[in-house]
């Protein structure tokens, strides 16, 4: 793969080469086009069936540089992998920049039955369960922001971290395989927004609770069992924030909640949390708004929440020293609630690992600059970004320069004591991304542009800081935007994409609901400009990452036996049931009251062996299936028709598939990948006699 890219940027160069000469061409069109100021033009030649195509698709020279700085030619690869959100698919969808090609959708939340998740596949079925509340197996998500593991603060490429916003929890992807390894359920948490966002090493994942879940004191929030009427006073004493720092373990891929630890907040819709590094290490920020309390009641002659929960002008900005929160744990001065180590409210003021400053009312983004100085707040209803300081934040814990404290007693800094800027951006200013020359990229939703304006030192150095730069418009209503390692130390500009909620006449119409709009943005000039469209089928995207592609570092093919879903000291266990051809065979024996058919089976073009299963009726029938297949991409996929499983195994992995055959008859199974010329004869047949 690394050979291919190397090639690829060979190539690069020659595309530029062209560029110039595409430059050229449309300095002939656009009056003022300048390719070059020293140099003086040679008469641009293009090749004139290049001219015609140009001519009779109406394309104007821009069109001509967009298409040429985005388009990558077939056996090319991209410059960069974004990871982005699937929002309420559940999912998380791979892309590579600057071509736009959709790479993967990655199963996380929700069953897809292509990639064999959640259809008869053990382990995924085991990681939906684990994940659910104890309810209701849940088999939908809402994914905001996808995190990638660091190694001091910048990204590593090794894993990538999602929560889901509607059921509080956060799984794990391995970047070697991209599949999940590990979901968890945040304890005490009914809502997550606010991350994922990885400590500097990855020690922690954190994140915030989104709306308040009614806590029984000293026990915390139980799914289906905490229970108080919903009312403004109950609301006050009972209902709580939280923010969680779940440990993850890189070896095994697994969260641990026994090394993790929570920290109890007031009841205000807490949001966006990002963890620091530099000069902010060892702090983490987390935005609020409804710091009114407001519970709304439309129909109880109250108002609703929207204008209740805007009375006041300021929210807080939640300032956590988790480094210190950390120790707080080791001295034992946490409660154990619902398996969690929870750092009581009361604690937290106490010791001095909790603070609040004054953010302009019902604030969004919560990003901190690449030299990891600036916090920078996106207004939303305000139209600035707000910059704060966490040296001036620093400062002034020190000096205890507070003015005052909050309804339950959090001490609370003053505005003008830990801000640096305050910059007038657009309307509705949302997230904020950074790139290599101390700029930072608002996204204004209700504007409908990026706004491109300085921070100060040490990441921008000119003579002008804190002032608007550049301004974009974009199609339409943007979210998020995403820059290239944004949020690290080592952000690398070049790109910017606008994750755009509305398309409206952007595409071809396909009905009423319009895809979502991803539009590629160049910023590797003064000026933006815009490169590509791309609609996004796939639920509504929120926040996205961009990794640079040689980072990522993916395996080509399991090894052989291989179980994808258990990680032993980072590389994967070996099924115990794996088979290598010739060891097939059919047992069937009684576990407790059930009788068990098991079925080591073995996959390699073009058949399944054994291709006959045949059990009793009610029999729990376990198959483990190996791909023995060590050829890349040689996946092969097993179906059993009118039994709703489907499961894809790639070459070298075992995996166990499980099932009642709880209706005699015979079935046929097959295999659902086109993988060799015989694959329509890739089939079997699934036998279950009627109980005697
Ligand atoms: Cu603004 Cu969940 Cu980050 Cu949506 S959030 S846009
Ligand atoms: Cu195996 Cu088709």
């Amino acid at each position: 793969m690394s050979k291919k890219r190397n090639n690829s940027r060979k190539n690069g160069v020659r595309r530029r080469d062209f560029l110039v000469a595409a430059g050229g061409l449309a300095a002939g069109a656009a009056a003022g086009y300048i390719i070059s100021k020293s140099v003086a033009p040679p008469t641009p030649v293009l090749p004139t069936d290049i001219q015609n195509i140009i001519n009779q698709r109406g394309l104007s020279p821009e069109h001509v540089t967009a298409a040429l700085k985005t388009y990558v030619p077939g056996g090319m690869q991209d410059e960069f992998y974004m990871i982005s959100s699937g929002g309420h698919s559940g999912q998380v969808i791979i892309i590579g920049i600057p071509s736009m090609r959709i790479l993967k959708y990655i199963a996380v939340f929700t069953p897809e039955p292509w990639q064999g998740y959640g259809y008869g596949n053990k382990a995924t079925m085991n990681l939906l369960e684990k994940a659910s509340n104890g309810i209701r197996y849940l088999t939908l998500g809402d994914t905001h922001h996808p995190e990638i593991s660091r190694t001091n603060a910048v990204y590593d490429g090794e894993w990538c971290f999602i929560g889901d916003k509607l059921n509080a929890r956060k799984a794990a992807i391995s970047l070697k395989d991209f599949r999940v390894k590990d979901i968890v359920r945040l304890p005490n948490i009914q809502n997550q927004h606010g991350g994922a966002c990885a400590s500097p090493n990855t020690e922690y994942i954190a994140c915030g609770s989104q709306f308040p879940a009614p806590w029984e004191p000293g026990k915390g929030y139980k799914p289906g069992v905490t229970y108080y009427p919903l009312t403004e006073a109950n609301y006050k004493d009972y209902w709580r924030g939280a923010t969680i720092f779940i440990a993850f373990d890189r070896n095994t891929g697994k969260f641990d909640l026994s090394r993790s630890f929570e920290i109890e907040l007031p009841p205000y819709v807490q949001d966006l949390e990002i963890i620091g590094w530099g000069p902010s290490d060892g702090w983490a920020f987390l935005n609020s708004f409804n710091t009114e309390m407001a519970i709304g009641g439309t129909l109880e002659g109250k108002d609703p929440l929207e204008i209740s929960a805007s009375q006041r002008d300021f929210d807080y900005l939640h300032i956590i020293n988790w480094k210190k929160a950390e120790q707080i744990v080791r001295e034992g001065k946490y409660v154990e609630m619902n398996g969690v180590k929870v750092i009581t409210l009361d604690t937290a003021i106490e010791e001095e690992i909790l603070f609040f400053a004054p953010e302009p009312k019902s604030p969004h983004g919560c990003d901190i600059s690449a030299s990891g100085r600036y916090i920078v707040i996106g207004g939303k209803l305000d139209p600035t970004v707000t910059i704060y300081d966490i040296e001036k934040i620093k400062q002034a814990i020190a000096d205890r320069r507070f003015e005052g404290e909050d309804y339950y007693g959090v001490p609370v800094l003053r505005f003008e004591d830990v801000t640096a800027a305050k910059i007038e951006v657009g309307l509705g200013p949302l997230h904020n991304e950074f790139d290599d020359k101390g700029n930072g990229y608002v996204s204004c939703f209700i504007s409908n542009e990026v706004v491109k304006y300085s921070l100060g030192p040490p990441d921008y150095t000119g003579d002008d800081p804190f002032t608007v730069q550049d301004r974009i418009t974009i199609h339409y209503n943007i979210g998020h935007l995403a820059t290239p390692e944004s949020d690290s130390p080592e952000p690398k500009g070049k790109y910017l994409v606008a994750l755009n909620k509305w398309s409206i006449d952007r595409f071809e119409p396909v009905g009423t609901l319009h895809p979502q709009n991803f539009q590629l943005i160049d910023i590797s000039g003064d000026k933006m400009s815009l490169l590509y469209d791309m609609p996004i089928p796939l639920g509504e995207p929120h926040y996205a990452k961009i990794i640079s592609a040689d980072k990522i570092r993916p395996i080509t093919v399991y090894p052989l036996g291989a179980d994808p879903y258990v990680i032993v000291n980072g590389g994967y266990a070996t099924h115990p049931q794996a088979i290598n051809v010739g060891e097939e065979r059919i047992e069937r024996r009684k576990e407790g009251d059930t009788w068990v058919t098991e079925v080591w089976m073995t996959a390699i073009r073009s058949h399944f062996t054994p291709d006959i299963v045949r059990c009793v009726e009610g029999d729990l029938v376990r198959i483990y299936l190996s791909n023995v297949e060590t050829t890349r991409d040689a996946t092969h996929a097993f179906a059993i028709s009118e039994f709703n499983i489907m499961v894809s195994i790639d070459p070298g992995e075992t995996t166990t598939i499980e099932f009642v055959a709880d209706k005699p008859g015979v079935y046929s199974f097959y295999c659902v990948e086109f993988c060799s010329p015989l694959h329509l004869e890739m089939a079997g047949y699934l036998e279950v006699r009627p109980k005697e």
